[in-house]
C-alpha cells in the first residue's frame, strides 16, 4: 500500500436528527469533517499509510477531531495545535422533497490562522506518494491562500505528486471577495490528478461548455489537458436526481490517451450526502495509487461514491477487500 499526506481545515460537523429543524433540535449529532479529512479516513480505511496535517484548539473539541482521525487509522503527528476556535459546520438534515442545508461556523478557526511556516513539510511529506488538497484551503481567505501556497511549494520541492478538488463553495469565496477562478487556476496548475467537472472548467477557462454526452465530456478534458499541461488524470462524476432519494451516477476518469465512463448507477434510500465527492475521490487516487488504469479508478470512485450515500456522517470507511467485492457485485449479507 502506499503512503498519502493530506492537508486541510479540520471541522466539527453538528447535525440535525432525521430530517429536524435547527430552530427546534435540543440534540445535535457530532462527527468529524472536513474535505481532505474525509478523503484521508477513506484511503486509511482502504488500508493505505496516511497523514494528515491540519491545526485544531487545544481543547475538548480539538481533542474529539483528533480522536475520530486516529480512531479511522490516520497518523496525526502533523495535526497540530493553536490559536484560534475550532471550524463547525452545521447540518440541517433534508426531510423528503426539502433539501439538507449547511451553514457555516468556521471564520477564525485554528487552521485559517495557522502559520504556513509552522507545518513541518519535509516531515509531512517524507516519502509520500501523493498529496491531496481541495480549494477549500484559499476559499477561506488570504491567509488559505498562503497555507496552500506553501503545500504546493513544499510537494513542489519534495517532488510529490499533487491531487486537487476544487470543491468550489460559492459563500467562502464571496465572505472575502477572493478570485475563485484565478486563484484556483493557479492550484490546479500544479496538480497531476483533478477532480472536476465542466462547471468547474468553466469556472476556471471562462468558457460555456456543454456535457451532455459522453464525448463533450471528453472535450472538456481535453481542454482541462490543454489549459493545465502538468495534469495527467481528471476525474469527475455525472449525478442524475430521478426523486428526492433516487440519483443515477456515474464516473468518469480521462488521462491524456483516453478514458473510461462507467455505466450508471442508481442509488436509493440517501442516508447523507455529504462526503460523496470526497469519497469518489479517494477511490480513484486509490486506483492511481496501486497502479491501476483510468477504468478502474472510475469503478472505484462510483462503487465509494455510491457506499458513502449510505452513510450517516462525513467519513466514509470500507476495506480494499469490501471494495473489490462490492466491484464485482457481492452485495448480499455476509455471516
Ligand atoms: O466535501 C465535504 C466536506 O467539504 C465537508 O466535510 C465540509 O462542507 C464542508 C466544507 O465546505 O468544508
Amino acid at each position: 500500500m502506499a503512503r498519502v499526506a493530506c492537508f486541510g481545515e479540520a471541522l466539527l460537523r453538528l447535525s440535525t436528527p432525521n430530517g429536524r429543524r435547527l430552530s427546534g433540535v435540543d440534540t445535535l449529532d457530532v462527527v468529524a469533517g472536513g474535505a481532505e479529512a474525509n478523503v484521508a479516513a477513506t484511503l486509511a480505511g482502504l488500508g493505505h499509510g496516511v497523514r494528515y496535517a491540519s491545526c485544531v484548539p487545544g481543547n475538548g473539541l480539538g481533542d474529539r477531531f483528533v480522536g475520530a482521525m486516529r480512531g479511522a487509522g490516520v497518523d496525526v503527528t502533523h495535526l497540530r495545535r493553536g490559536a484560534g476556535r475550532m471550524g463547525v459546520y452545521y447540518l440541517e438534515t433534508g426531510s423528503g422533497v426539502r433539501p439538507a442545508q449547511i451553514t457555516y461556523d468556521r471564520d477564525f478557526s485554528a487552521f485559517v490562522q495557522a502559520d504556513p511556516d509552522a507545518f513541518d513539510w519535509d516531515g509531512l511529506l517524507a516519502g509520500a506518494d501523493l498529496l491531496h488538497l481541495s480549494g477549500i484551503i484559499p476559499a477561506l481567505g488570504p491567509n488559505g491562500v498562503a497555507l496552500i501556497r506553501a503545500a504546493l511549494a513544499a510537494a513542489r520541492g519534495a517532488g510529490v505528486p499533487v491531487s486537487f478538488d476544487p470543491n468550489y463553495r460559492v459563500l467562502l469565496w464571496q465572505a472575502w471577495a477572493g478570485d475563485a477562478a484565478a486563484i484556483l487556476s493557479e492550484c490546479v496548475d500544479q496538480a497531476d490528478i483533478l477532480f472536476a467537472n465542466h462547471r468547474d472548467l468553466a469556472l476556471l477557462t471562462g468558457r460555456d461548455l456543454p456535457a451532455d454526452t459522453p464525448d463533450q465530456r471528453r472535450a472538456v478534458a481535453d481542454l482541462a489537458f490543454a489549459t493545465f499541461p502538468r495534469l495527467r488524470w481528471m476525474a469527475s462524476t455525472q449525478r442524475a436526481m430521478l426523486g428526492h432519494d433516487h440519483h443515477r451516477l456515474s464516473a468518469r476518469v480521462d488521462a491524456r490517451d483516453g478514458g473510461h465512463e462507467t455505466a450508471p448507477v442508481d442509488v436509493t434510500a440517501i442516508v447523507d450526502r455529504v462526503g460523496t465527492g470526497d469519497a469518489f475521490a479517494a477511490g480513484v487516487l486509490h486506483s492511481w495509487l496501486m497502479g491501476a488504469d483510468v477504468a478502474q479508478a472510475a469503478r472505484d470512485g462510483l462503487t465509494l461514491g455510491a457506499v458513502k450515500h449510505g452513510i450517516h456522517g462525513d467519513f466514509c470507511q470500507i476495506s480494499a477487500g469490501e471494495l473489490t467485492n462490492l466491484a464485482n457485485g457481492g452485495g448480499d449479507i455476509r455471516r
